[in-house]
Order: structure tokens, then C-alpha cells, then sequence
């Protein structure tokens, strides 16, 4: 457990390149990159947050401890990827507009591109419209949508509108996630499928996209 440990106390302090040493350390140790990911670099996320909600640390330190998770995650990517696998779909995923958080969307596209599923990353800050443009030039099968802010998650209903507005709504998915994110909020709002993490995320886009 040592490494693991040492990846998520480095990572809380944002040791950008003491994480990324580390992650390959534990790689080369042959620790799985989703023990590595789940219990050093989340666990280290986590603890941030929680320092971050208690107002024990504040946005400069978060945001170095996010891009040492970043660092980390950048190493364990074609890890966690399966490597030469033909695509099996193709989906488009993005945090939804007035959003900047981006570690947990990178984290489930990550998931999602280790099923062999393409995936078109529309980055942070992205508006209703523009997810369903990219989806129908791209005949994607499922819209991945992320929000971290009580604030940005009405986003989600403005694209499950704006799919039904294109007449596309019976032919793509829509899924949400993200820490506000709830289930009843899904059923609310009429899309596809809600799920609490990156690689139940994964799971089920896999699912929509073998259907
Ligand atoms: Co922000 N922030 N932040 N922040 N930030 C939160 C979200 C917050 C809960 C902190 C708090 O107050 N306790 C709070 C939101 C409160 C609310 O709305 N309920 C908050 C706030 C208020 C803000 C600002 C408004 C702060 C300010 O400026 N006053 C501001 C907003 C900026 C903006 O977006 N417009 C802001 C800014 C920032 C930083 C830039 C400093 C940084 C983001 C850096 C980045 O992403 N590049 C940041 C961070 C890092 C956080 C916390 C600490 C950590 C978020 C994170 O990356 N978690 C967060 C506190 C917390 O979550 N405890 C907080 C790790 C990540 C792996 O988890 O993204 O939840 P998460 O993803 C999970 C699941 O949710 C799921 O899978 C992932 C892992 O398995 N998931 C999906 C995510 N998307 C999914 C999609 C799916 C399925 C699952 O299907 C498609």
C-alpha cells in the first residue's frame, strides 16, 4: 500500500512530478492502473475535496493538485486503454457550459476509450447546441455529458431539448454524471442513464453502444 499512499499524499500537496514518478513506479511494480488510479490518485482527488469544502485549503492549491492528478492520469492512459482494439462506437462527451471542471469528464473518457470506443472530447464550457451538432455529424451513439456545479447541471436538460428539437432523440443516449448528479435528476430531465462513476460511465456506454 505504500506507493499508493505516497502517490495520493504527493498529489494532495501538488507534486506534479513526484505523482508522475511515481505512477510509472508503481506500473513498473505491477500494481494495476485501476488500483493505482481508484486507491493513490482518486483517493488523493478526494482528500482535496474534502480539505477544499472545509475551507482548510483554497483554489490555488486545488488547482495544483489538479494538474498533478492530470500528470498522473496522462501516465496510466494507455494503461488503462486497451491497445490495438478496433473501435466499437463512437461518442462525444464534454462539461457542460458555464463548467470548467474537467478532471472527472477526463476521467471517464479516459474509461470509455480502454472499452475501444471512440471518443470526440469537446473539452470544458461547452453549450447545448454544439454537443448535438458534433453528434449528429459524427452519428454518435451516446452523448456523455458532465457537471460539477449545482449552477451548470440545467445545461443537461437544455441538451436532452435541443436532441429532441433535432429529431435525434430516439437515436442517441444521452448520459449524465458528475458530483451533483442524481438519478432522480436523470428521470427529471428525461436522459438516458445516470451513473455515480468513471467506469460504471464506461460500463454502460459499452452497453448502449453494443445495442
Ligand atoms: Co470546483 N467546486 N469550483 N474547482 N471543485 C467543486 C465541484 C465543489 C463541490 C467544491 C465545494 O465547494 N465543496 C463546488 C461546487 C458546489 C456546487 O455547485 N454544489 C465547487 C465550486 C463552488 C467551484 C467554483 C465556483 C469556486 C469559485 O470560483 N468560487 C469554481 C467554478 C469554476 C467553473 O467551473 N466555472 C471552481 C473551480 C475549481 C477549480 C478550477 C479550482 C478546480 C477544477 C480543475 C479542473 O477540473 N481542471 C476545482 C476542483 C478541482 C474542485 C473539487 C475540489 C474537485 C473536483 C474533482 O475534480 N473531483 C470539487 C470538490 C469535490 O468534488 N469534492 C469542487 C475529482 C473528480 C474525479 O471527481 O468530477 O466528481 P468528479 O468525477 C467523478 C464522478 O462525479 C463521475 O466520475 C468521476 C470519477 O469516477 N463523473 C461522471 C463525472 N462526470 C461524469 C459523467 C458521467 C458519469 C460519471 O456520464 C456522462
Amino acid at each position: 500500500m505504500g506507493i499508493l499512499q505516497d502517490i495520493s499524499s504527493n498529489l494532495q500537496i501538488g507534486k506534479a512530478k513526484i505523482v508522475k514518478t511515481l505512477v510509472q513506479q508503481a506500473l513498473d511494480e505491477g500494481l494495476s492502473a485501476q488500483e493505482i488510479l481508484s486507491d493513490g490518485l482518486l483517493d488523493g482527488m478526494n482528500k482535496v475535496g474534502e480539505q477544499f469544502k472545509n475551507n482548510e485549503i483554497f483554489v490555488p492549491e486545488v488547482l495544483i493538485a489538479a494538474r498533478a492528478m492530470s500528470m498522473g492520469t496522462a501516465v496510466l492512459k494507455p494503461h488503462l486503454a486497451s491497445e490495438g482494439v478496433q473501435s466499437r462506437g463512437k461518442i462525444v462527451i464534454g462539461t457542460v457550459q458555464g463548467d470548467l471542471h474537467d478532471i472527472g469528464k477526463n476521467l471517464v473518457k479516459m474509461m470509455i476509450e480502454g472499452k475501444g470506443i471512440e471518443v470526440i472530447d469537446l473539452g470544458t464550457d461547452v453549450p447545448a447546441e454544439k454537443f448535438v451538432q458534433t453528434a449528429i455529424e459524427n452519428q454518435c451513439q451516446v452523448i456523455c455529458l458532465s457537471a460539477l456545479l449545482t449552477t451548470t447541471m440545467g445545461v443537461m436538460a437544455d441538451v436532452v431539448a435541443e436532441a429532441e428539437k433535432a429529431g435525434i432523440r430516439d437515436k442517441v443516449k444521452i448520459m449524465i454524471g458528475g458530483a451533483p448528479v442524481t438519478d432522480a435528476y436523470c428521470q427529471q430531465i428525461h436522459a438516458d442513464a445516470y451513473t455515480p462513476d468513471a467506469a460504471s460511465a464506461a460500463d454502460k456506454v459499452a452497453e448502449y453502444c453494443a445495442a
